[in-house]
């Protein structure tokens, strides 16, 4: 048995930060790839290691560990040396935190409305009512999300919402970075905190929406060390973007 498996899908966002954090680590993983769109994550077996329905879960020697933040602090935890990714100072740690915090209330909720409606639509779209409502009836906790996306999107003033508070966070972020003199959210040392941004930068640059950072040259710069990261592309293997899938996107 690997040591580590990630149970997760290679465009979840919060898959991303899971894998991101093992290939910054160095650890060797097994992957298996679920197919959200099939229902892969509501069946009994995997409502076993994750009774929230939602990727990612990681196995360590057949203990299940759930939510992408919490999986990162833990692989930090067991193996921090040589690049930990929490500060060595405890008010620094606290300021990492309440921005992790503030990245899983505001940005990483709100970017899943322009993604399903960009993206996600279609495989809604032709599916019959019974079979949508008995998925979204079936997710523990997703089921309201999904019931308010319907199979036609969500409503515009939904959708307005969403890249509001994008744009908010994204004031916010670059704010940090002006604050610490960057390159990262916290200064010099890469922390959980840039991984839990990570992906809802690279998603809107995905979605074709870079164009919300044109006036914020600190959040190209720190999209660009991301991408210079060496855990970057293992994470982003051939298929872990929407545009490498959805052919409307790439307009
Ligand atoms: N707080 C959780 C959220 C996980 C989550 O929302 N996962 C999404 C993919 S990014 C998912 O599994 N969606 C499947 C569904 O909605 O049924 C975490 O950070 O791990």
């Amino acid at each position: 048995m690997p040591e580590f498996e990630l149970y997760n899908a290679p465009q979840s966002i919060c898959s991303h930060k899971v894998r991101f954090a093992l290939h910054a680590k160095g650890q060797d993983f097994e992957e298996h790839k679920l197919d959200l769109f099939s229902g892969d994550q509501l069946t009994p077996a995997y409502l076993a290691i994750n009774p929230n329905g939602l990727v990612p879960t990681l196995i360590h020697n057949g203990a299940n560990i759930i939510d992408s933040l919490v999986i990162v602090q833990y692989l930090d935890e067991l193996l921090p040396e040589p690049s930990p990714l929490v500060p060595a100072d405890a008010l620094a740690r606290a300021r990492m935190r309440s921005l992790m915090a503030y990245i899983d209330e505001v940005p990483t909720p709100a970017v899943r409305v322009p993604s399903y409606n960009m993206a996600f639509l279609v495989h809604f779209q032709s599916m019959p009512e019974d079979e949508f409502l008995e998925m979204a009836n079936a997710k523990p906790l997703r089921k309201e999300f999904l019931l308010n996306f319907g199979r036609v999107g969500f409503p515009e003033k939904a959708y307005n919402e969403a890249l509001e508070r994008l744009a908010r966070s994204l004031v916010r972020v670059q704010a940090e970075i002006e604050k610490s003199g960057g390159p990262w959210f916290l200064g010099d040392a890469f922390t959980i905190a840039d991984i839990a941004m990570m992906p809802v930068i690279i998603r809107l640059d995905d979605l074709n929406l870079g164009q919300m950072w044109d006036d914020k040259p600190e959040i190209s710069r720190w999209l660009e060390a991301i991408k210079g990261h060496p855990a970057y592309s293992p994470t982003f293997y051939h298929g872990s973007l929407l545009t490498e899938q959805y052919a409307h996107l790439r307009a």
